[in-house]
């Protein structure tokens, strides 16, 4: 169904790109300076996304959707919504969850890999390492190999995409149970959703914890094209590597703590300071503690973005459900109190271009309060569900037929000869 949709659509996406390039294939669309060279290319705009877009004042748009109107539909729902640019009706959604529990088996070579890892392996690494191992099932490149035509690419990526999709959640629940001790691993429940049948195989009983799961695996589903993750992967899979090994890139890169690993950290500096105070602190205390952990260098986990300039609607979607389903928690009041006290320190600081939370501030208070307390588990879930971006974002590419990713790199001699040349120019103009 998904398929004959896409079918559909993608003739016209494609007609749509082509009229674009035909009609201002020329036009600028911005300007480059030698310090967003040295910049981590902050605010180049250099490619196009049509899954999500991140405006600086409103945050994630989804398809169109600003993420605070959708944050009631499923990560199901948001997976079709990202591919196909529509919400699902009934027929489309339960066949696309049907899908998935197809293809949830995980292959048993899988576990063994898993397996053979030391027992202290990050979880992180865990998950990509079991991801990438798939690649040896991967139709995209069994077909490739077979030589089928580039109009056909995405329909193959899309079939790896969806069993990756299907097969992470049981991947990422044992490696929850190996990992810390929890016991065997739980085999999944055909009568629940993909979220629900998630959280029944991390062994977390209770209703709230499945909604918990549900808004999770929603929220954090894509954030556009040029995040850490997105660009690796999409990178990547613009050198035609199967999703398993592209997917497994941009969950790589999602580990670094400036990133996804950041919710792990934001836990860790919150229960660092309940442990100080021995519960929640005064704001006095909390100002005094966050400009302590300035002096010395470090950063306040949670909070900055280097395209938000506003708090974060996924960190205020979480926020209202940790006022509706939590009370009385120390954990998650220190969270709360974080959103009065940082902003003020951080602009005091005058550094952070922007000082309120980002997705990482809140999420994790929640995932403690439900007994999901190992934090360095913390950046799988987040990987689940921005795989769902990810593949969307290749599907897409690569029905669009966008090219292998190759920006050109220049040396600080070449920007030296350049101003030299530029300004002999100038002189001689003058
Ligand atoms: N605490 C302290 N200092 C901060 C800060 C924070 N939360 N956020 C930014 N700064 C500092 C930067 O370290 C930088 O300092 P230097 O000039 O000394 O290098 C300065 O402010 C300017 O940075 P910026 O332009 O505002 O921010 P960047 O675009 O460079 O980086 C980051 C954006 C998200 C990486 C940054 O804000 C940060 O390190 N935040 C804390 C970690 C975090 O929460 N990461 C998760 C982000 C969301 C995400 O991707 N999740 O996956």
């Amino acid at each position: 169904m998904l398929h004959k949709v896409l079918s559909e659509k993608i003739p016209q996406w494609q007609d749509e790109i082509r009229k674009v390039i035909q009609d201002r294939g020329d036009a600028k669309v911005g300007d480059v300076t030698v310090s967003q060279l040295y910049g981590g290319m902050r605010g180049i705009k250099g490619l196009t996304c049509e899954t999500s877009a991140v405006s600086a004042d409103k945050g994630l748009i989804i398809r169109g959707n600003p993420l605070l109107d959708i944050t009631h539909i499923s990560p199901e729902e948001v997976f079709y919504l990202l591919l196909t640019g529509d919400l699902p009706d009934d027929g489309q959604l339960s066949n696309l969850q049907d899908q998935l529990k197809t293809h949830q088996n995980v292959p048993d070579y899988v576990w063994k890999i898993l397996e053979a890892m030391p027992e202290n392996s990050h979880p992180m690494t865990m998950l990509t390492v079991a991801i990438q191992s798939m690649q040896v099932d991967s139709f995209f490149a069994s077909k490739y190999d077979e030589g089928i035509p580039k109009t056909d690419y995405w329909k193959w990526t899309l079939e790896d995409g969806i069993r990756l999709v299907a097969k992470v959640t049981g991947i990422a629940a044992w490696i929850y149970r190996h990992r810390f001790n929890k016991g065997d691993r739980i085999e999944p429940d055909n009568n629940l959703d993909w979220s629900g049948n998630f959280a029944h195989m991390l062994g977390i009983e209770g209703d709230d914890f499945k909604k918990l799961m549900r808004l999770y695996l929603m929220l954090h589903c894509d954030h556009e094209g040029g995040n850490v993750s997105a660009f690796s992967g999409l990178t990547v899979a613009s050198a035609l590597s199967s999703p398993f090994l592209s997917v497994a890139a941009g969950l790589n890169g999602l580990a670094g703590p400036l990133h996804g690993l950041a919710n792990q950290e934001c836990l860790k500096f919150v229960l660092e300071v309940r442990d100080h105070f021995d519960g929640a602190p005064s704001q006095e205390e909390l100002k005094q503690f966050c400009w302590d952990r300035l002096d010395n260098g470090r950063v306040i986990p949670g909070y900055g973005h280097a395209v938000l300039r506003c708090p974060d609607p996924r960190y205020t979607a979480f926020i209202e459900f940790g006022k509706k389903h939590i009370k009385d928690d120390d954990v998650f009041s220190i969270v709360s109190s974080l959103f009065d006290v940082v902003p003020p320190v951080l602009q005091e600081q005058g550094k952070a271009k922007n000082p309120w939370p980002n997705v990482d501030a809140a999420s994790g208070s929640l995932l403690y309060y439900y007994g999901l307390t190992e934090f360095n588990y913390y950046t799988v879930l987040f990987s689940i569900s921005r795989s769902m971006g990810m593949i969307a974002q290749m599907v897409i590419n690569r029905a669009m037929g966008i090219p292998i990713t190759r920006p050109k790199s220049v040396t600080t001699e070449w920007i030296r000869s350049e101003e030299r040349r530029v300004g002999k120019e100038c002189r001689s103009r003058w």
